[in-house]
């Protein structure tokens, strides 16, 4: 039996920035990601996106859009991973560091992919020119994409990707 961790990723954009943070303890240790985390039980996934957003680099947003569905299955491990992807390029606050997180703006076509989860090199293009993309990866470890599948959506409760 396979079970669903639900998890919010977060991406805010100031053109032609990005902003990312330093993961500095926990999964995805010492990679440069977005912000986000576990959604908690009787919250909305949206809401668990701009929680975790606060408490990780101290920015308020109200303006997110998601663009992308991510499912990550690790080989040997029962949990499906599921993170909902969102953007926004309205909020307020400067970024701070934080105890998960050490946040940088990067510029969009330099990003430090090969210091990011192996998938994102992948899936980053889509985010970073407007589109909506659903995707599936299969991992050996934590550093190995086995077998993957990834596809713009018009809609991404309509992905085919189960
Ligand atoms: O609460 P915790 O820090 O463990 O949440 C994990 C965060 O990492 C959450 O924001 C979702 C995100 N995440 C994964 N896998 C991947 C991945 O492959 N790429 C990126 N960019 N983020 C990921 O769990």
């Amino acid at each position: 039996m396979t079970s669903n961790k639900l998890l919010t990723l977060v991406l805010l954009r100031q053109a032609p920035r990005i902003l990312l943070g330093m993961k500095k303890r926990g999964f995805g240790v010492g990679r440069w990601n977005g912000f986000g985390g576990k959604v908690e039980p009787g919250e909305t996934i949206e809401a668990a996106a701009r929680r975790e957003l606060l408490e990780e680099s101290c920015i308020v947003c109200d303006d997110l859009k998601e663009v992308g569905l991510l499912k990550f299955e690790f080989l040997g491990e029962p949990q499906i991973l599921e993170v909902h992807v969102f953007t926004s390029n309205n909020f307020k606050g400067e970024p701070k560091e934080t105890e998960e997180m050490r946040p940088q703006w990067f510029e969009e076509k330099s990003l430090p992919f090969d210091q990011m989860w192996p998938d994102d090199v992948l899936w980053f293009p889509l985010l970073l020119s407007g589109k909506r993309f659903s995707g599936y990866f299969v991992f050996e470890g934590l550093d190995k994409i086995i077998k993957y599948d990834l596809e713009e959506t018009k809609n991404i409760k309509d992905s085919v990707i189960s």
